[in-house]
């Protein structure tokens, strides 16, 4: 394989559009995916006899058909960055130090088992970031089996497990997917599929690009719920400008009006569902001038949409992100799985549906003693302990706390709410552990870095679902890893056989590791190598409940869920304060907060990464502040001006973007900077995390009281980012 000091990256046109790549290579071809983001386009690379790649998207992928965003072109930039992660580094009182792999995996296997001896299994906590790579979901899993240790934490609480926590207590399955070429109507919901590439939870069929024109064709409507004017709303029909965090009052008052006028699937209700009375008495109060009065929308406009939505036959709603970083997600989305179920949406036709989906196996193979995790009595139904149960075990010196952390492929102290604390909370650890590809503000903090081989340096796999049949892709090494890096799976069986706990392991590096995951599907590496996709379901099939039920207590779809009452919480969903603390103007006035913050996602990254990329960083130097015009000449402030955002927890440095994007009294900030290749603000110095979800431990990063000022305006105050 080529060397990695011979490689450069291959671009096209110069930018970073590969859609538009017309590749004259041709030696060598290697069909893979991207795992730079969950959407997990399939590529097609290219590799020249001088090193070079060239990235394209896979023809044959179900879901870019030949297409990829620009942020594809960077999988060969991360291959060659100068600033990778090449050797382990050990901490020590001089700074970080190169140590052999043989030395590293000595060290961690006498930490972790002196720690075991004195503080019992419980001790190890496993840390870890968005599953854009299932390297991410499975990667130490299997250790923390063998170690013994339930406590599986990560980016839970504030990304998708409000949403499956709220759809399984309404529906007993975790997601549904939206089946947008039989609808007449579309909602998008707190998502904003054009600006992230994410048109479902996992795939959709036939090219992700091609829905929304698939759906204009058809004239289908297509309405958006967003405080914003995003790159999604850009593209609706119709907008509705809901007050962050808002939703649980828009979806109470929604059912209220469909119950109210019986505008429910009067036969799919009476036969498959429970609590109706009870959920129409729960509702009585919450007309859609009582959500008016806190969503900002038009009593109306909430009326009429709610009857579009129970008449259109069959509409589909996809909800997003936007609702999880709140404190009351988990009841905003109960609200939103039981509009899809009483307007008969559920698992129809052109509705939302449970799309085959290749499960994998079973990882650890060794059940976990889950009840005695941490905070396992405050969060009993999750199938984790949310990030703030370990954070305020750690800053509580609880007994029984974590000891050793393993943070993989994550970067908890940018992406938590209230940057500050997480930082003490991991300084608690007696030993923590990080792997990474890159230098970042987590393995600053780390005993012990372990440099990862890259998606592009190692095998990995992707199950999709979609309406034609679940599906497995295969992702394959382009080039050697960089350095001494290595696959997780090697080190984690490494460390494993160290320590004696290895014999049990169903695999021993990345390959074996592929080949355990996809067989539950009947599916094998050997195969995949061949045919790169292979379907491992049938179609999909609708109105499944017919036979099989609803996976609840009951069998059937829970208005009142017994699932939340046997657990001692609300069973069903109330509006409450989404940001935990008063957001009230005279809080605000007091305490010289005159705004709102909230967060926002530039489509140029995903999440902290990669901001050492010349190539991606170029087209998004810098994080901003959108402001509109008004707020902005209120305060002297210019575009492009630097500026401090202050809040109760924090400050940090951005610029000024003025932009009617946002409306008065509500500032939008970039999320994702903060590393150490960039030192810039990290937003989540300003989130507060003194509240969270009492489901999820969903914490309002999306919500905070805050205010701006131009820069020179508070030379005096210490700069915080
Ligand atoms: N304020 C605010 N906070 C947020 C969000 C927000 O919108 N606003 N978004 C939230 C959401 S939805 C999510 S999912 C989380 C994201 O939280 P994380 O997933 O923790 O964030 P990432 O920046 O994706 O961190 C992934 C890390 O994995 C590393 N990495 C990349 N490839 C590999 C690899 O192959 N191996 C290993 N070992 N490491 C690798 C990257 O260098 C990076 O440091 O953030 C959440 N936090
Ligand atoms: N380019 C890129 N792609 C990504 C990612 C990335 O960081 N960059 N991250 C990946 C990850 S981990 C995730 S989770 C997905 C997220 O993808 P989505 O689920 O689509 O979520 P977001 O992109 O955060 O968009 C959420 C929308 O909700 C709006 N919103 C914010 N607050 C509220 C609210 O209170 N109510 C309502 N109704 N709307 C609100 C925001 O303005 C935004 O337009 O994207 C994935 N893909
Ligand atoms: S949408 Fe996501 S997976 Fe597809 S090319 Fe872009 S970053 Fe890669
Ligand atoms: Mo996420």
């Amino acid at each position: 394989m080529a060397l990695e000091s011979s490689l450069s990256l291959g671009m096209t046109h110069g930018h970073l559009k590969c859609e538009e790549t017309v590749v004259a290579m041709g030696d060598q071809a290697v069909r893979t995916l991207c795992q730079f983001c969950h959407t997990n386009c399939g590529l097609v690379v290219r590799k020249s006899a001088t090193g070079r790649l060239f990235i394209q998207g896979d023809p044959e992928h179900p879901v870019n058909r030949g297409r990829c965003c620009p942020k594809a072109a960077a999988n060969a930039e991360i291959v060659r960055a100068g600033d990778r992660l090449r050797y382990p580094l050990l901490k020590t009182s001089t700074g970080f130090q190169r140590i052999s792999w043989d030395e590293a995996l000595d060290i961690a296997a006498e930490k972790l088992t002196e720690i075991r001896d004195t503080h019992g299994p419980l001790s190890l906590a496993r840390c870890t970031g968005a599953p854009v790579s299932y390297h991410a979901r499975d990667g130490f899993l299997q250790f923390m089996g063998e170690f013994g240790s339930p406590n599986l934490t990560g980016i839970g609480n504030i990304c998708m497990a409000p949403r499956m926590t709220a759809f399984k207590a309404v529906t007993g399955g975790v997601r549904t997917e939206p089946d947008y070429d039989r609808t007449k109507l579309v909602i998008f919901w707190g998502s904003n599929p054009v600006g992230v590439e994410r048109f479902a939870s996992y795939a959709a069929h036939d090219g992700l690009k091609t829905i929304l024109p698939r759906l204009k064709k058809r004239g289908v409507r297509i309405v958006c719920i967003d405080p914003f004017f995003s790159a999604t709303v850009r593209e609706a029909d119709e907008w509705i400008r809901i007050n962050p965090g808002t939703d649980a009052a828009l979806g109470l008052a929604m059912i209220h009006v469909i119950v109210k006028e019986e505008l429910y699937e009067k036969e799919f209700v009476a036969g498959y569902s429970t609590g109706l009375a009870e959920l129409a008495g729960h509702v009585r109060a919450c007309t859609p001038e009582w959500a008016e009065g806190l969503t900002g929308i038009p009593a109306g406009t909430i009326e009429s949409l709610a009857r579009t939505y129970a008449a259109a036959k069959p509409a589909a709603l996809y909800e997003g992100n936007g609702l999880d970083m709140y404190v009351n997600g988990v009841d905003a989305v109960r609200t939103i799985a039981m509009l899809i179920c009483l307007t008969g949406n559920l698992d129809v036709p052109g509705g939302n549906v449970f799309m085959p989906f290749p499960q994998p196996s079973i990882l650890p193979t060794k059940p976990l003693p889950t009840r005695q995790r941490v905070w396992f009595e405050r969060f009993p139904l999750l199938p984790h302990v949310p990030f703030p149960a370990i954070k305020e075990a750690l800053l509580g010196e609880e007994h029984g706390r974590p000891r050793a952390m393993i943070v993989h492929h994550g970067n908890p102290v940018l992406v938590q709410a209230n940057e500050r604390r997480t930082r003490m909370a991991l300084g608690k650890l007696d030993f923590l552990l990080v792997t990474d590809i890159f230098p970042t503000a987590t393995t600053e903090l780390a005993d012990l870095v372990l440099p990862m081989a890259s998606t592009f340096e190692s095998y990995g796999y992707r199950a999709y679902s979609s309406v034609e049949g679940g599906f497995v892709a295969l992702a394959r090494p382009i080039v050697d890893p960089v350095g001494e890096a290595r696959t997780v799976f090697d080190v984690e069986y490494a460390l494993a056989k160290k320590m004696g706990l290895h014999r049990d392991y169903p695999f021993q590096d990345d390959r074996g590791w592929v080949d355990y995951m996809v067989r539950a599907n009947g599916v094998t590496l050997q195969r995949l190598e061949e045919e790169q996709i292979v379907y491992a379901t049938p179609k999909v099939r609708y109105r499944k409940y017919i036979e099989n039920g609803f996976d609840t207590p009951s069998g059937k779809v829970e208005f009142f869920s017994q699932w939340f009452a046997s657990a001692g919480v609300r069973p069903m969903p109330v509006y409450e304060n989404p940001a935990g603390e008063s957001l009230s103007l005279d809080i605000f006035a007091e305490n010289g907060f005159s705004l709102l913050g909230t967060s926002r996602r530039p489509s140029q990254f995903v999440h902290t990464k990669f901001k050492n990329l010349v190539n991606i960083v170029k087209t998004y130097p810098d994080p901003l502040v959108y402001i509109h015009p008004g707020d902005a000449a209120a305060r002297n402030i210019g575009e492009g001006d630097e500026v401090t955002v202050r809040s109760p927890q924090g400050m940090i440095s951005v610029r000024a973007r003025l932009s009617e994007q946002t409306r008065r009294g509500l500032v939008w900030i970039d999320f994702g900077w903060g590393n150490p290749s960039d030192r810039k603000a990290n937003i989540n110095i300003l989130s507060n995390d003194g509240y969270f979800d009492p489901v999820s431990g969903g914490t309002p990063n999306r919500l905070f009281p805050c205010e701006v000022h131009r820069a020179e305006q508070r030379c005096g105050l210490p700069n915080a980012s």
